[in-house]
């Protein structure tokens, strides 16, 4: 497959003005009927016209009513006759059949629990029917499905329902209509056996709108929060940015086999079930949390993808980067209180150093806004999605969260309607602030967008007693990245406070700087780096402050502040920005982690630590969702990429030895906590439910850590009592891996009573495999148990879910079960990457990605991971997908 620039860009030959699409739905073989309005685009010189089309059976083309001939050209219809067509519209009506019932790869029209979905985005629409399948063809559908009415009794597409009937032989139909002109990625349609959920709302104009949730029978009462979160969806986005309902009935529907979380689709967004069911008995409040961000995502892409959408598949993050941004601002916003908002910020950025900053210093590193691809499916990356996130983020932090609100307007004003581009929205954003510093500094601020890597701020104060000044030099760098070896540098927005050694927040005054208006100095501020180094220098500072730097993370580089542990502990305490405070904990562990591991591997925790650990677990005013943050040492993964060789097994003993010191030193705290924690009432997954519940089940597993090594009994029975009573998924889950995590005996029968329990629950199977999946690892147990998942009746590697709740689990959710000296890891990897290869290319290439940074391994092993990945790339058939991410791997 060739690979595709961005600079190659060039608008389309023909525009489709609307089309009119008939389905005859028929799981071995359904018929489309696609009649178009056409025209030539006048702007580009006289082409043939080249539809995209994949895997179809092409029965019929009609010129204006009239047959053409046409020819195949590598995944291309091409109709050369019309290189000549006259200006002014024409039709042009196709006739192709495809096969859903064998549609393994998720994309395009396929069956899924005997109903028919599809997924477009990227390029499904092509696997459909013929057509020009790019997001800057925008047309108006009429849909017309027809189907068996016993099977099939709900038929949905885009739009509003304009007549619907019966036909002989069992059959109904229904026309659907969207008004809106749109891309072929965000067509849909659904025929299956479905209930709804439904929900009359009036938007602020007086409009009443349908809100309809869609699932399996059976299901129905596990939609209230999707429905919930919906409601809370369409209030937010009008409240925050003017942006109403635009349409008489919004559906969402859940199908079990989707390779996302959901999609976006006009009108008709298709999710993912984990990202709809849930009632307290079978989601956790992760699962909770996670459907109202998705939830709320899908339904603000309505304005931020559909109404505006992108030019070309480079600018995916003008879409997805802002929604993401969105999706954080309104799960923040429902959170409510300023420590509930910092947890859900910490989250944030502990997913974006999980994912993203490993994908930055990679193979797969890319900018934002890409510059080439093989195959798009492999750019919907955390760099489009949370990196972009954090570039809109930035954008807000310099301009304000009005001025934000301004731009947006603005963009509307501008775009609404059209297919454009990440310049045109940082443009829009700053038309709308002119004084702002991302107006002066536009070009060079947009490098975000087109530089790979995670740049690095390097800090370094000076205090001056006689001036009773404080001199902080700030310089940046960032490494070299594929096709990217220098960097120019950044402009970095660094929020930021001085803090004294009694804890006090000093008056920030810079040098030459006239009071503000307000009578008195920010005791925080935004510095603006923009140059490779740049002083910046306080006046009437009366002692040595700790500078506490990137309050809110509020850019998305690594710090080198060389704080000492006794400034890191102050912060601990004092600072006043809760992030910065967790930050000051999780280096504290950090650098104890990274000393163990590079030196003999031992781990003695201090008592500094210690005390300070201990005085965050029994801090009198501290939210539980916020002790639970700061005593959670950072992940293994987090750990891996602060060193230049890797040892996973180094990295996984000193962690848990951590764990366990903190287990046995804080014992007497943590049962404290954990009684002190019980929530009680019904069920309900508000921030402190939430935290209560998060910081008891932490609790609990402390306790049967320290006692399964001690031998005491008391706690993993407790643990064991906890799960068989449990009210709700969250807890029951929680101390079943209390359990597991300590090796507990009682977490055979455990497990054994959970799948009992649940067999009749995807959802919760999955759950029941990654738990097993990510449990410690221990001689080479977990491994075991994982293979011999793999033939469990259960067991299916067809459906992502469950697919992604064993493999990814293990390859990429325990390191110390996968990273194995025998390398019998990597052999289990490449085999499901190759058999997943053949059925779902797009999920395989997303199993590739695990492999990403095996060049960094320790031997033995980098040699044996690299032989594997040589092993997967010397597949003569290998998809595009997943060639792309083993050639970048080897490369
Ligand atoms: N469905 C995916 C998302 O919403 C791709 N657009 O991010
Ligand atoms: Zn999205």
């Amino acid at each position: 497959a060739p690979l595709i620039r961005r600079e190659d860009y060039s608008a389309p030959a023909f525009w489709i003005k609307s089309v009119d699409l008939t389905f005859d739905l028929d799981p071995a073989k359904t018929l489309v009927i696609n009649k178009m309005q056409l025209e030539r685009n006048l702007d580009v010189p006289a082409q043939a016209l080249r539809l995209h089309g994949e895997d179809l059976n092409l029965t019929r083309v009609l010129v204006n009513g009239e047959s053409v001939s046409f020819r195949h050209e590598e995944g291309l219809l091409v109709i050369d006759s019309l290189q000549g067509v006259p200006a002014g519209p024409f039709t042009l009506e196709i006739r192709n059949t495809c096969a859903p019932e064998k549609n393994t790869h998720l994309s395009g029209l396929y069956t899924s629990g005997g109903g028919f979905f599809t997924q477009c985005e990227a390029e499904g629409f092509r696997r459909i029917t013929y057509f020009l399948d790019r997001p800057d063809v925008m047309a108006v559908y009429t849909v017309t499905l027809r189907a068996n009415k016993q099977q099939y009794p709900v038929l949905l597409s885009n739009g509003n329902l304009v007549e619907q009937g019966e036909l002989d032989n069992g059959r109904h139909f229904a026309k659907w209509n969207d008004p809106f002109p749109k891309p072929s990625y965000l067509f849909a349609l659904v025929a299956a056996d479905l209930v709804a959920r439904e929900q009359w709302v009036t938007t602020r104009s007086g409009k009443n709108h349908l809100l309809q949730v869609y699932v399996r029978r059976g299901d129905l009462d596990k939609t209230e929060h999707a429905m919930n979160s919906l409601i809370a969806s369409v209030v937010w986005d009008e409240a925050r940015f003017k942006l109403p309902l635009d349409l008489e009935r919004f559906m969402i529907v859940a199908v079990g086999d989707f390779n996302m979380g959901a999609m976006e689709n006009k009108g008709l967004n298709i999710f993912n079930t984990k990202y709809v069911l849930a009632n307290p008995a079978t989601a956790t409040d992760s699962d909770y949390l996670g459907i109202e961000s998705v939830v709320g995502h899908e339904y603000f892409h309505n304005w931020t993808g559909n109404r505006i959408t992108c030019r070309d598949w480079f600018q995916l993050s003008l879409k997805e980067g802002l929604t993401v941004f969105r999706d954080q601002e309104f799960s923040m916003d429902m959170a409510g209180s300023a420590s509930a908002r910092a947890v859900k910020r910490i989250d944030d950025v502990r997913t974006l150093r999980l994912s993203q900053f490993p994908e930055d210093a990679g193979p797969m590193a890319h900018p934002v806004r890409p510059d080439s691809y093989v195959e798009i499916n492999n750019f919907y990356t955390a760099t489009v999605y949370d990196k972009g996130a954090e570039v809109v983020r930035m954008m807000q932090t310099l301009v304000g969260r009005d001025g934000f609100a301004h731009g947006m307007t603005l963009y509307f004003e501008r775009h609404d309607g059209s297919a454009v581009t990440c310049d045109e929205f940082a443009q829009a954003i700053a038309d709308a602030n002119p004084q702002s510093e991302l107006a002066r500094l536009l070009p060079q601020f947009k490098r975000w967008y087109s530089q790979a890597g995670t740049p690095r701020v390097t800090a370094r104060g000076r205090y001056d007693a006689p001036s009773r000044t404080y001199t902080l030099l700030l310089e940046q760098s960032c490494g070299s990245t594929p096709g990217q070896a220098e960097k120019q540098p950044f402009v970095i927005p660094i929020a930021m406070g001085l803090v004294a050694r009694d804890g006090r927040a000093l008056a920030l005054q810079l040098e030459d700087e006239a009071l503000p208006a307000s009578g008195a100095y920010p005791q925080e501020r935004v510095l603006v780096l923009s140059e490779n180094r740049e002083f910046f220098t306080f006046v009437n500072v009366d002692e040595e402050p700790v500078p506490s730097l990137l309050r809110g993370f509020s850019a998305p580089v690594t710090l080198a502040d060389g704080l000492s542990d006794n400034d890191l502990l102050l912060l601990l305490q004092h600072d006043t920005d809760p992030f910065n405070r967790w930050e000051a904990g999780q280096r504290l562990a950090l650098a104890r982690l990274l000393a163990a591991v590079r030196g003999d591997g031992d781990l003695q925790l201090d008592q500094p630590f210690i005390g300070a650990m201990r005085g965050v677990l029994t801090h009198p005013t501290l939210d539980a969702a916020f002790k639970e943050l700061l005593l959670s040492p950072p992940s293994e993964i987090y750990i891996a990429e602060q060193l230049e060789s890797v040892d996973p097994q180094r990295v996984h003993a000193a962690r848990e030895a951590m764990r366990m010191q903190l287990a046995q030193a804080l014992r007497d705290d943590w049962a404290v906590a954990f009684e002190a924690n019980q929530a009680t009432g019904g069920y309900a997954p508000d921030p402190i439910s939430v935290g209560k519940r998060g910081l008891a089940n932490l609790a609990l597993n402390m306790l049967c850590l320290d006692a399964v090594a001690r031998g005491d009994t008391v706690w993993p029975g407790r643990a064991y009592q906890r799960f068989k009573d449990a009210s709700n998924m969250t807890d029951r889950q929680g101390a079943l891996w209390a359990l597991l995590a300590s090796h507990s005996e009682l977490a055979e029968p455990a497990l054994a009573r959970f799948y009992e329990l649940f067999k009749g629950e995807p959802l919760v199977i999955d759950k029941w495999f990654t738990l097993q999946a990510t449990a410690p690892e221990s001689g080479g147990r977990v491994f075991a148990r994982v293979k011999a998942l793999m033939n469990h009746p259960d067991f299916t590697i067809k459906n992502p879910n469950r697919a992604r709740s064993l493999i990814a689990a293990v390859c990429m959710g325990n390191p110390a079960a996968f990273h194995r000296s025998d390398a019998a890891g990597y052999v289990f990897w490449a085999d499901r990457v190759l058999e997943l290869d053949g059925i779902n290319p797009q999920l395989a290439a997303r199993m590739a990605r695990v492999m990403d940074r095996w060049s960094r391994l320790a031997e033995p092993y980098r040699s044996a991971a690299r032989e594997a990945v040589s092993r997967v790339a010397a597949k003569p058939d290998l998809s595009s997908d997943v060639r792309e991410i083993v050639t970048r791997a080897l490369a």
